[in-house]
């Protein structure tokens, strides 16, 4: 049992894998990591930075498969345990609202969020410039595309899952068209999904392994303590970008306010799945599962931009580490 409650439905079937006697880390990587390939697809290049929720009993996602022709393409997947995947051979292909919504340029770094009736994709939408695309699903087969939910330039965008204060709400990182030497979190709410405003600034880059930029990871999860957001956070070495995440609790009625955010990383890369691939030093969560009635969490995680990973963590020791480690 859980003391700080996760408020949600508990997931007697998450993905789990106990803490190794000899870690000390408050995160560990599943022993049998990387869980997804790069070479899964007969054409696929690289899975990464990829979402998963629980869907019928069992685990539906969205995968972010950069083809061969290095092209960035998202895909749609399912899973009895959250572990093994399937992931369909061509990309989701979005049922356009309105022909206005452009031709497809790219798709990456999907999230998936459950609100009220179905799911919900976020991801990085070519359109004039990087842009948070939306679209929602009740199958995963059938995906419908609707607005854009930013302006470009933003490469980052992630839903809440319910309502706040009567508000669909979001967190995103305005960028610009390239690798985005730059960049915080901002809080933004709409009556509809489609019109956006309140723009609120949530959290900036402060030092060391958040230095260069930030960004929302994960569907936020609601706790007795406030969201828990789990965030990438950039730095910039002699040898380009290295990517680490660490975790913010937000305010649960005002999520701009920040209570707890970490000073430390939880996780830096690392192993070699983490160091070695096409883009080196990246971990990059995008999904997390969690059981209310355990406190298990399973963070979901893009690898060296090549592969994807799980690792484990329990709410109550992680936020005991957040507020013991936090500056604000
Ligand atoms: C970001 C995005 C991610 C990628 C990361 C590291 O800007 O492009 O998809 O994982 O860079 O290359």
């Amino acid at each position: 049992m859980s003391k700080r409650t996760i408020i949600g439905p508990a997931l007697p079937n998450i993905p789990w894998e106990d803490k190794p006697s000899d870690c000390k880390e408050v995160i560990w990587r599943f022993s049998q990591n990387p869980i997804i390939p790069r070479d899964l697809l007969p054409n696929s290049n690289s899975i990464f930075n990829s979402a998963v929720v629980p869907f019928e009993g069992k685990f539906a996602g969205v995968f972010r498969c950069d083809d061969k022709r290095r092209e960035m393409r998202i895909h749609a997947g399912f899973s009895d345990d959250g572990i093994n995947w399937k992931i369909d051979e061509k990309p989701i292909q979005f049922i356009k609202e309105s022909e206005d919504l452009g031709d497809f340029e790219y798709a990456y770094d999907p999230r998936v969020c459950f609100i009220e009736d179905r799911y919900y994709v976020t991801w990085c939408n070519g359109y004039h410039g990087p842009t948070i695309g939306l679209a929602y699903t009740f199958d995963f087969k059938e995906f419908h595309q609707i607005d854009n939910i930013t302006m470009p330039y933003n490469r980052n965008g992630v839903l809440f899952p319910r309502k706040i204060n009567g508000k669909y709400a979001l967190l995103s990182r305005p960028s610009d068209t390239g690798h985005t030497p730059f960049g915080d979190i901002f809080y933004s709410e709409s009556p509809d999904l489609v019109y956006w405003g309140k723009h609120r600034h949530v959290m900036g880059t402060r030092g060391w392994w958040q230095s260069t930029k930030i960004g929302a990871g994960p569907t936020p999860i609601e706790t007795t303590e406030g969201w828990l957001v789990f965030y990438h956070g950039v730095l910039t070495s002699c040898n380009g970008y290295v990517y680490h995440f660490g975790a913010a609790i937000l305010d649960l009625e005002q999520p701009w306010k920040v209570l707890y955010r970490t000073e430390p990383y939880l996780m830096a890369p690392r192993t070699q799945y983490e160091c070695v691939g096409d883009v080196p030093n990246v971990v990059f969560p995008c999904a997390a599962l969690a059981d209310s009635e355990t406190g298990r969490i399973a963070v979901y995680y893009g690898a060296a931009d090549t592969v994807t990973g799980v690792a484990y963590t329990q709410v109550d020791e992680l936020i005991d580490f957040i507020k013991n480690n936090s500056k604000l």
